[in-house]
């Protein structure tokens, strides 16, 4: 059982993450018109790491005995000014989750809910991940400038990553297939 706030706070970063996967798809999107096909997929992949997160959270408060009450999710942008600049807007939107995480986190302190506290712990980690990935993207992009070549080294890289989690979430989260 969940406190009635913290069960509203979990809901709303369930919002904020199918948000997240949305904006990722809509880079991915436009990074695939510009034919950065590697961008395309990095984005793609970022897009089922979003899902996962939102997955975590909708089966954590299930298994509280509460309810997953789903809102609209707004709509992301969906024209970016370079490459350069989706990755600008990727870390200033995971700046925005890890402070809704650490809101959140204070707010399970605050009722004293160890439970949610534990749970969240995985999420504080992770944005700090999400976070030190952008800065090392948006680095490597202000190195290239206007190298084309460059760019286009980078875009085989970023086509090698693959979706190390598991994207069918119909037996939960944890489980594939
Ligand atoms: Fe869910 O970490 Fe990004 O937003």
């Amino acid at each position: 059982m969940l406190k009635k706030e913290i069960t509203e706070a979990l809901n709303e970063q369930i919002n904020k993450e199918i948000f997240s996967a949305y904006l990722y798809m809509s880079m991915s999107a436009y990074t695939s018109d510009l034919v950065l096909k590697g961008f395309a997929s990095w984005f793609m992949v970022q897009y089922h790491e979003e899902m996962y997160h939102a997955m975590k959270m909708y089966e954590y408060i299930q298994s509280q005995g509460e309810s997953v009450v789903l809102k609209a999710i707004e709509a992301p942008a969906t024209t970016f000014d370079s490459p350069l600049d989706t990755f600008e807007k990727t870390l200033e939107h995971e700046q925005f989750v890890t402070q809704s995480i650490h809101d959140l986190m204070d707010l399970a302190i605050e009722h004293k809910d160890h439970a949610t506290k534990i749970f969240l712990e995985w999420y504080v980690s992770e944005q700090v991940e999400e976070e030190d990935t952008a800065g090392d993207m948006i680095a490597q992009l202000k190195m290239i400038g206007q190298d084309a070549h460059a760019l286009l080294m980078m875009d085989r890289e970023l086509a090698v990553r693959a979706v190390g989690i598991p994207v069918d979430f119909s037996k939960g989260v944890e489980q594939e297939g």
